[in-house]
C-alpha cells in the first residue's frame, strides 16, 4: 500500500481488505465501482499474484472492467456468469439497517443488477458515511434521455407525497453537458436531506415511466465491513 495515504483512504483501503479475506478461490465476484472499491480490486489482483487465488469478475462500470483487467482478473460479463457468489461495492451512505444510498459514481444500474444477481453483498465503507437517517446526500435516480424533463417533473410531483425534509432536483452535470452513464443514461440527484421511508420511496421512483432505477439498496446488502480513522475495521 502507498505511504502518506491520507486517514480516509486508509480507512477505506483497510475495509477493502478486510472484505477480500471474504474471497474464495472458484468464486464469481461481482466488482463494484468507486475509489473504496478500487482498493478491493487492486487487492484482489495482489492476491491473485501471491497467493494463486482463482476467481473471475463481473466489473459494474468501464472503469472498474479496465482496472480490473489491469491488475490480473480474469472480467466476465454477468450474463456469462449467470449468478455470483459475491459482489463487494462502496456506498455513499449506510444506515444501521444496511440499507444504502448509493450512484454518486453514477454506476448504480450496473451496480444494483450485479448486487441482486449474487448470493452476497459486501459493502466497504469509511465509518464517515454512516448516517442515522439516509437522504444528507443526494440520491441519484437514472432516467432515460428522451422526455428526462418530464420525468423529473413526475418525480418532483411524487416526492410531494413522501417523508422528505427537500425536494430540490438537479441534473447532473459534467462540465457543460449532462454527465452520461454507461448505459447513455442520465441522473437527476434529489436533495433530500432526509429521506422517511427509504423502501417506499425506492419502489414509487421506479414506477415513474423513464425512470431506470434508483440508488436506494434496500435489503440487498449483507454486510458492511467498515473502516475507521484509527485503523479499525469493523465487520458488521
Ligand atoms: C460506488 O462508488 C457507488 O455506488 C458510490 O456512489 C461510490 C462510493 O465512492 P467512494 O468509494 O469513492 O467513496 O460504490
Amino acid at each position: 500500500m502507498p505511504e502518506n495515504l491520507s486517514q480516509i483512504d486508509q480507512a477505506k483501503a483497510n475495509a477493502a481488505r478486510k472484505a477480500v479475506e471474504f474471497v474464495e478461490s472458484g468464486m464469481k465476484v461481482g466488482l463494484g465501482t468507486g475509489s473504496t472499491a478500487a482498493w478491493m480490486v487492486r487487492r484482489l489482483g495482489e492476491r491473485i499474484r501471491d497467493e494463486g487465488l482463482q476467481i473471475v469478475g463481473v466489473p459494474t462500470s468501464g472503469r472498474t472492467a479496465a482496472l480490473a483487467r489491469e491488475v490480473g482478473i480474469r472480467v466476465i460479463t454477468l450474463d456469462e456468469a449467470k449468478w455470483l457468489d459475491l459482489t463487494i461495492d462502496g456506498a455513499d451512505e449506510f444506515d444501521a439497517e444496511m440499507n444504502l444510498i448509493k450512484g454518486g459514481g453514477g454506476a448504480l444500474l450496473q451496480e444494483k443488477i450485479v448486487a441482486t444477481a449474487s448470493d452476497k453483498m459486501i459493502v466497504i465503507a469509511d465509518a464517515a458515511k454512516e448516517v442515522a437517517h439516509l437522504g444528507a446526500f443526494p440520491l441519484p435516480v437514472e432516467v432515460i434521455p428522451f422526455g428526462a424533463e418530464v420525468t423529473r417533473g413526475l418525480v418532483e410531483e411524487l416526492l410531494g407525497a413522501f417523508d422528505v425534509m427537500g425536494r430540490r432536483t438537479t441534473i447532473r452535470m459534467s462540465g457543460d453537458e449532462p454527465f452520461r452513464t454507461d448505459e447513455g443514461n442520465l441522473i437527476i440527484d434529489l436533495h433530500l436531506g432526509r429521506i422517511g421511508n427509504p423502501r417506499q420511496l425506492a419502489l414509487m421512483l421506479n414506477q415513474v415511466p423513464g425512470v431506470v432505477e434508483n440508488g436506494l439498496f434496500v435489503d440487498i446488502c449483507d454486510r458492511i465491513v467498515i473502516g475507521h480513522a484509527d485503523g479499525r475495521v469493523e465487520v458488521r
